[in-house]
């Protein structure tokens, strides 16, 4: 057997190219200074890969900004409005893809399957493919130099790149028969440069896929396959399992290796047990979890080997990771602030690349050559088991008498609504915000001495006060209708309600690329969550202590939370949801009982939690919804429960929308012309909506005029009643010279729509 990694995290264990690329955007540093980081962060990469004993070390892996990205330039479909093709694109053409350029809009940037990843969008309506990136080539003769045997170059398969863009002009075969000769270009200069391997991903087979595009896979591959001058393929699948029917082509094609998730769910077990795998062809056997932080069980990962060691001799396993190592921190021994029985448990890139290699021991000489690995990793379990607080009687039991009215309001919305009304007298399209307003420098600047020790306690609340005040008095002036008390005490919303929830650990430098130069640090779950006391209640007293007016409690969902987290594996995903919903129901209650007469509960990660199979949604959205509910629903009826949600589609969740039962939703809407309202109307949809009219990511201050145009437009779908008026999402990340201009307008908006209705009435 042979140890091999799909992908390596690119950000650098300082956040070098983070750094690197934020200069330079910036004009702070040239292409030179940039592109000698990101060499360090590969050659550092390759290092300590071949350092462990990895013996199919990736390369190509990395990228500037997005692997999509480099792929969509390697085939060169460059949309026209970057300008007129070049030879070869160039590093502002990359960057004016990724982040837009002035009057010229990016990529549309999106969710990298069920990760926190995001990836740019193939458009195949651009001018036609042609090889447009020597990248691969660079990057197999720079690892291949340093490590002394040839690397393993990575490319983004034909069939997942077809199939993750947009805007295909013509039939998919005709675009996928464009496609595959700058594949073949590809795979024969790589060849000719000494590759003997490269893999192919293709993780869209881990997805529901029709019998025409499986005849596309067969086809591309057989093209593919077939083509005399070409290193062998490792066709690569993870995120999940294939099914009965592409398993069937997969295992057919002229290919030499294929990669499988054995991590993630039992199905490519048992079609490996039904099925039995092909003569002579390698299986890339991903059985440590490049998704989740936590240590591998040796033996557990072990018996997976041997039951597959069933059906292939160990001379063709390729002991893998369940995925890319991309979604995981660098270094576990960074965190020296973990406890450290914790710490023990936890394994980022570089400890899954010890755990592969004792794997791929074990499997070639027997378990006898690791037995002192063995007794280790079962020490640190045991460790664990007494040290660590997983456990608590309380939080268990008080889920185990949790009825379903638990999961109710005490009457339904028609009921609510009018009580609701009567007591909040709101006008017509009543005005408010998502939440957050904006983290001036100031703002960081004071968080990070505070929690430096430089500044006291009392300094750093007494200055969020301040900031609260003036924001309460600024949305009093424009005329808001809705207030908020702008979220100046939190960086990132999960991070701070993990800081104070019991059962979390956050890192210090477990960041995680998002997109481009944006991370993220997830919080870690190991044990059962509780909250030890009110998290937001001050903050919130404080901002409705200074209006009339109602200020929105504000609060992040369990779904959200959860999704956003590195999460326990040792109880199912729902029970911890329906956890974090029982410490948000605690703060909802204390919330109200502080006189707090609106909460909003965030749930921008909902939708992006659906399985990426269409079978398991219906499981998944059901205790979604009810761990919302579970969150939400301990209020009086004149209590008024509002959510937010990033995003326009909703036509394949509305009924779980619905079934949220908050009595107000606020939604993403000003870049769609308002066809994502239609949903909510031919689905009778009966509570509030707030579909943004102020598109919060862009700079620009739009007119009066435009946001009424998005209202009237909202009208043709919503009822007068149901109609509310905000921006699209928090306006943290904006500039307040942008903010409270577009808000003044956004305000008019709304007052001039109400005139032209009461002079109607
Ligand atoms: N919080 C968390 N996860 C998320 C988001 C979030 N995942 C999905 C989505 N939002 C990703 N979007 C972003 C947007 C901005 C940033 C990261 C992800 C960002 N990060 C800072 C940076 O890169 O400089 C670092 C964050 C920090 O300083 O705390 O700007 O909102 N949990
Ligand atoms: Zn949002």
């Amino acid at each position: 057997a042979q140890s091999s990694v799909l992908g390596y995290p690119r950000i650098g264990k300082q956040r070098e190219l983070k750094r690197a690329l934020e200069r330079y955007w910036a004009g702070e540093a040239d292409a030179a200074a940039l592109q000698e980081t990101a060499r360090a962060v590969r050659e550092a990469a390759w290092r300590v890969q071949f350092q462990a004993g990895i013996d199919q070390i990736p390369c190509n892996d990395f990228s500037l900004y997005d692997h999509v990205l480099d792929t969509i330039c390697l085939v060169g479909l460059v949309p026209s409005r970057f300008g007129s093709a070049e030879p070869e694109v160039s590093l502002p053409t990359y960057f004016a893809m990724a982040r837009g350029a002035p009057g010229v809009p990016a990529l549309e940037l999106t969710k990298w399957f069920d990760t926190n990843y995001h990836y740019l969008v193939p458009e195949f309506d651009a001018p036609g493919p042609r090889l447009a990136s020597a990248k691969p080539f660079l990057e197999f003769a720079e690892a291949t130099s340093l490590l002394g045997r040839p690397a393993k170059p990575v490319l983004l398969g034909p069939i997942s790149l077809l199939l993750l863009g947009k805007y295909h002009q013509r039939p998919l075969r005709e675009h996928l028969e464009q496609l595959l000769p700058i594949y073949q270009e590809v795979l024969e200069r790589l060849a000719r440069a000494g590759a003997e391997w490269v893999q192919m991903d293709e993780p869209v087979l881990v997805q529901d896929r029709s019998d025409e595009e499986l005849q596309l896979l067969r086809a591309a591959y057989r093209v593919l396959g077939e083509a005399s001058a070409r290193p062998k393929l490792m066709l690569q699948t993870y995120y999940g399992s294939l099914d009965d029917a592409s398993w069937d082509v997969v295992m057919s094609l002229p290919i030499e290796g294929i990669g499988l998730d054995f991590v993630r769910d039992d199905g490519n077990r048992a079609l490996l047990n039904r099925h039995g795998f092909p003569q002579g062809k390698v299986i890339g056997a991903g059985v440590v979890n490049g998704r989740n932080i936590w240590r591998t069980n040796l033996v557990e990962a072990l018996e997976k080997l041997e039951e597959i060691a069933e059906h292939v001799e160990p001379e063709r396993i390729w002991v893998q990771p369940s995925c890319t190592l991309l979604h995981l921190p660098h270094d576990v021994r960074l965190e020296t602030k973990l406890p450290a029985a914790v710490r023990a448990l936890l394994a980022f890139a570089e400890q899954r690349l010890e755990e592969l290699v004792i794997l791929t021991r074990a499997l070639n000489e027997g378990r006898a050559a690791i037995l002192e690995e063995l007794e280790q990793n079962a020490e640190a379990f045991r460790l664990a088991l007494d040290e660590v607080r997983v456990y608590r009687r309380d939080v268990r039991e008080r889920l185990a008498a949790l009825t379903e009215d638990d999961f109710r309001r005490q009457s339904p919305y028609e009921m609510r609504e009018p009580l609701q009304r009567a007591r909040f007298h709101l006008p017509l399209f009543p005005t408010t915000t998502i939440g957050s307003f904006p983290q001036t420098p100031d703002v960081r600047q004071a968080r990070a001495r505070w929690r430096a020790g430089k500044l006291s306690d009392e300094d750093y609340w007494g200055f969020i006060r301040e900031r609260i005040a003036e924001v309460i008095r600024r949305q009093e002036e424009i005329g808001l209708d809705v207030l908020v008390h702008g979220e100046y005490e939190r960086a990132d919303m999960v991070e701070y309600f993990a800081e104070q929830l019991e059962g979390f650990v956050l890192t210090e430098h477990g960041w995680v690329q998002s997109y481009g130069s944006r991370v993220v640090r997830p919080p870690i779950i190991f044990g059962d969550v509780a909250r030890p006391r009110p998290m937001t209640v001050e903050v919130s007293r404080c901002a409705q202590s200074l209006t009339e007016k109602p200020v929105k409690g504000m609060l992040t969902g369990p779904v959200t939370i959860l999704n956003w987290s590195f999460v326990r594996e040792d109880i199912p995903r729902r029970e911890v949801a329906y956890q974090i919903a029982l410490a948000l129901r605690d703060e909802v209650r204390d919330l109200e009982a502080a006189g707090i007469s609106m909460i909003q509960i965030d749930e921008p990660a909902l939708r992006e939690g659906l399985p990426l199979r269409r079978a398991d949604w219906p499981e998944y959205l059901e205790w979604a919804v009810r761990a919302f509910r579970l969150a939400s629903s301990g209020v009086r009826d004149d209590t008024q429960i509002h959510s937010h949600m990033c995003y326009s589609e909703f036509n394949d969740i509305i009924e779980a929308i619905d079934a949220l039962d908050a009595d107000v939703i606020s939604i993403e809407n000003s870049r769609s012309r308002g066809e994502l309202l239609q949903a909510f109307q031919e689905y009778r949809y009966p509570r509030q909506i707030g579909p943004g009219v102020y598109d919060v990511h862009s700079a620009r201050i739009p007119s009066v005029e435009e946001m009424l145009e998005l209202l009237e437009r909202a009208l043709a779908f919503l009822r007068p009643e149901q109609l509310w008026v905000n921006p699209d999402c928090g306006l943290k990340t904006r500039r307040p010279e942008e903010v409270w201009p577009s808000l003044s307008n956004m305000v008019e908006a709304a007052r001039r729509l109400r005139a032209r209705f009461t002079a109607q009435g």
